[in-house]
């Protein structure tokens, strides 16, 4: 895959491209970045690349000029996802990221503080994402969790320490809590049931904690799910014992 960065902060990348599993993967050749200032493409001698908005109004809009022209430099033959980070974009989700990560080639465009002059966003971008519903400075700390998140899914990218489709998300339920040694510390003790070898009840306990974690946090989450007879099973239990909690409680 190659992935491609407009940016006006350049070396805002760097650090996060080159370490850890985002910069072994581009060691082992799965992928190539490719971070580019687009006020390269500027045309004037003062390297300017927004100006005031038409209409009037507070805010500076991005020129399409330099960014139609750093994506032509960029773009031959192919037809690569262009993906515009903006506040106005699409929800991002793990179902994105999967997507994304079977694409060879991807181009990120990051504003920062500003907005994009609207030719951008409909003849040049063929996508647009946002990462949440909170106000960043500027598009880069989105195209980096874009980044993070797809080339963790590219094959070869983990190693064998573990595989990508377990996670939350894929499974579309949230973690169960884990413990390491020691088996008791400042009185903490951990739950029997992991320390008595039984693979089958630590199954159990492993999923109807899932379970629990998720109607606790994430009731949206186990509304969209397809459950399995035993998810029903450990459900009725988790409802049994918060009713029975009530009632101690009254
Ligand atoms: C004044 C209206 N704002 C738009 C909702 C202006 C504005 C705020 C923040 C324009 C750009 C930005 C910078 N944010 C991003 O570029 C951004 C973003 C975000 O702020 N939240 C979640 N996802 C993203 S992706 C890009």
């Amino acid at each position: 895959m190659r992935i491609d960065i407009l940016t006006l902060f350049p070396e805002m990348f760097t650090g996060v491209l080159g370490s850890s599993i985002l910069g072994k993967a581009e060691e082992k050749g799965l992928v190539q970045y490719h971070v580019v200032n687009f006020r390269e493409y500027s045309r004037s001698k003062h390297g300017t690349v927004d100006d005031v908005p038409y209409g009037g109004g507070g805010g500076m809009v991005l020129k399409p000029e330099p960014l139609f022209d750093a994506v032509e430099a960029i773009v031959g033959e192919e037809k690569p996802r262009i993906i515009l980070l903006c506040p106005q974009g699409r929800p991002y989700t793990q179902a994105l990221a999967e997507e994304l990560a079977r694409e060879q080639h991807l181009v990120l465009i990051c504003g920062h503080y500003e907005g994009y002059d609207e030719r951008i966003r409909q003849h040049l971008a063929t996508d647009e994402i946002s990462i949440g519903d909170y106000v960043l400075t500027g598009g880069e700390l989105a195209a980096m969790v874009v980044v993070d998140s797809v080339v963790r899914l590219l094959p070869g990218a983990l190693g064998n320490e573990r595989s990508a489709v377990a996670d939350s998300f894929s499974t579309g339920l949230l973690e169960h809590p884990h413990y390491t040694r020691p088996a008791e510390y400042r009185g903490w003790k951990v739950p029997d049931v992991l320390l008595s070898g039984h693979h089958a009840n630590i199954e159990r306990w492993r999923l109807k904690e899932s379970l629990r974690r998720t109607m606790e946090r994430r009731p949206d989450l186990l509304a969209q799910m397809e459950l399995t007879p035993l998810m029903k099973e450990l459900l009725d239990e988790l409802r049994q014992e918060q009713k029975n909690s009530g009632q101690a409680g009254e």
